[in-house]
Parts: C-alpha cells; structure tokens; sequence
C-alpha cells in the first residue's frame, strides 16, 4: 500500500462515490476519507471507510480537518454544474471558486503532496473549433459553470508556477455511470435515457436529436484520474486541465445503441434551456496531449458502454 493520507471533498457525488472506491484500492481504506457537506453518507461509501461532513467552502474547517488528520492529498470534487449554475449564477461562482482558492493556500500552507481539481469542456464556448477541440484553442466560457472551470484551470497553474504545487486536473467531457447518478449537467441525459429504457421504454430527451458531445464511461474517467495523478511530476506538462476523450454521439445515436439491446425502445425530443448551453461546446475532443504527455488511453466505446449499462442496471 502506497503511504499517503488522502481526503476527497464531494465524495457523495456522481465522480466521488468510484473515485473513493478505487482509491481505497491503492492506499487502504482507512486512508482514504470520504467527505461530503450532506450528513448522511452516500450508501456506496456507508460502512465502507472514513466519512466525514465537510463543506467544501469552509475552509476553516477544511484546514483544521486536513491538519488534525495528516493528510497528505486532496481531491476537491465539490461543484455546481452546468444546468444548475444557470439558475443561480452568483452562488455557482461562490461555491466552484471560493472552494478551489481556499485549498490551494491550505495545500502551499499545509505542504499537501498533490491536489486533484477537475475542470471540464464547459471550458470552452461558441468561438471555439467544435470538432477536434484542442488542447489550446480559443477558450471563451458563456456559462457560468465553465468560467469557474476556466479561471479554476488559471489559478491551478498559478499555484503550480508561483509555489510550486503540483496541482493536477482533467477537462471531463459528459460523464455515464449506472453506480450513481449525476446531477445538474447538460450531458446528464446521457445516463437517464438508460434508466428511462428499461423502466418505461421510453425517453424524452431534452437536446435535439443531432446534438454531439463529448462523453465518457465512468470507468476510463476514473482510470484516467488515476493515472494523471500517479504519473511521474516530470511527465506533467501542462498545468491547465488535460483534454481527456473517448467518444463523442449525439441522442439518436445513444438511442439506436440502445435499441440494439432493446428494439422497442422510442425516444422523442424536447429540447429546453440546456440545448444553447450544448450549442456551445465542442462536439469532440482532440486529447493527443494527454496521449502523449501520460500515455492516456481510453476503453469504452458507444457499443461497449450501452452494454455494460444496461447489463449493470438491469441487475440493479
Ligand atoms: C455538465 O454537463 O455540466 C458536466 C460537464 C460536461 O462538465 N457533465
């Protein structure tokens, strides 16, 4: 067992509940604390590890915790999505940023070994190339959601250049996974159309049909995760956030995967605030950088993924 004490912040959320189990893989499970601002654990992480109620922008208490427990790494995963982050911007901003800025000074103050932050593609806006993002490019947020992850990704390599922090981090694209659910995202219709298929055999999708994004099983992104921040310093090369892709469809063709399973199933369109958000962001990634710098790999494709959901959820 590799000897760091790690604390993941938004441990109950839709990343948090696979990223804690896998890391608990790595360092032992009682060294590795789940925490969350709700009381309750997340039943995935229940009975299963240290758990701990921390909200993510006190960081007072984050301080004091990091402190009395000796831990040696943090990931913060504590957010407000896309959706969400439209609704009420002002308190978006607060919680993605105050969050982030805080643990940065804990992490120089405290002498943290590695920090995990995770950004996003909301990163990047209408200006930019929408297909084979790149690395670099012309990166202009128009949400709220993505503003914090862009100016999140400046404040990482700031850290990193002025205090040397090694700080690490991923642009997600839309993330599926059938052990626990997203919540208040523009690509979450990529998980419910699963759980619609089997329950009614029916999904009203909010984008329209042709909306490509970039996605994601939730198996490659923590892998993926784990693999950036096990990779030796000298092969992090970027202290922006990493582009990280896998594959890229739109709802009809989710909708035809699914099918091949379970032909019966229809879907209709309904398209709502969300679709201008989609509008704006990349319909694929180029990742070669990541490729490249850590020898990044995805596994899951459109066909593999729609098998393993819905195998995974049916026995559910
Ligand atoms: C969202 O839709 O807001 C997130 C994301 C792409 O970061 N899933």
């Amino acid at each position: 067992m590799k000897k760091e004490k790690v604390l993941v912040i938004g441990a109950g959320g839709q990343i948090g509940v696979e990223l804690v189990a896998a890391l608990r893989t790595i360092y032992g499970a009682d060294n590795v604390v789940a925490s969350d601002i709700r009381q309750e654990a997340h039943p995935m992480l229940k009975d299963r590890g240290p758990y701990a109620v921390l909200d993510a922008t006190n960081g007072a208490a984050i301080r004091e915790f990091i402190v009395r427990e000796r831990i040696t790494q943090v990931y913060l995963l504590a957010a407000v999505l896309s959706a969400t982050g439209e609704k009420d911007p002002a308190r978006a901003w607060d919680i993605n940023m105050q969050s982030l800025l805080q643990l940065l000074d804990i992490a120089v103050q405290e002498k943290l070994t590695k920090v995990y932050w995770p950004s996003s593609i909301a990163v990047f806006g209408p200006t930019t190339p929408r297909d084979n993002t790149m690395q670099e490019t012309v990166i202009e947020p128009r949400t709220v959601y993505g503003i914090s992850k862009y100016a999140g990704e400046l404040w990482c390599q700031y850290y990193h250049q002025r205090w040397g922090l090694d700080v690490r981090s991923i642009r997600y694209p839309g993330l599926i996974s059938w052990k626990s659910a997203p919540g208040g995202g523009t690509t979450d219709y990529a998980v419910e159309i699963y759980h619609e298929a089997l329950k009614n055999g029916r999904y009203t999708c909010f984008l329209a049909e042709d909306t490509y994004l970039p996605m994601m099983y939730m198996d490659d992104a923590i892998r993926g995760t784990i693999e950036l921040m096990e990779a030796p310093v000298e092969k992090i090369q970027t202290r922006m956030a990493y582009n990280l892709s896998a594959m890229s469809f739109s709802p009809a063709e989710i909708a035809a995967a699914i099918r091949e399973h379970i032909p019966s199933f229809t879907i209709d369109y309904a398209p709502d605030f969300r679709q201008q958000i989609a509008n704006g962001w990349p319909r694929s990634i180029d990742d070669t950088t990541a490729r490249q710098h850590w020898n990044w790999k995805h596994e899951f494709d459109l066909a593999r993924m729609t098998a393993d959901m819905l195998k995974n959820l049916s026995g559910k």
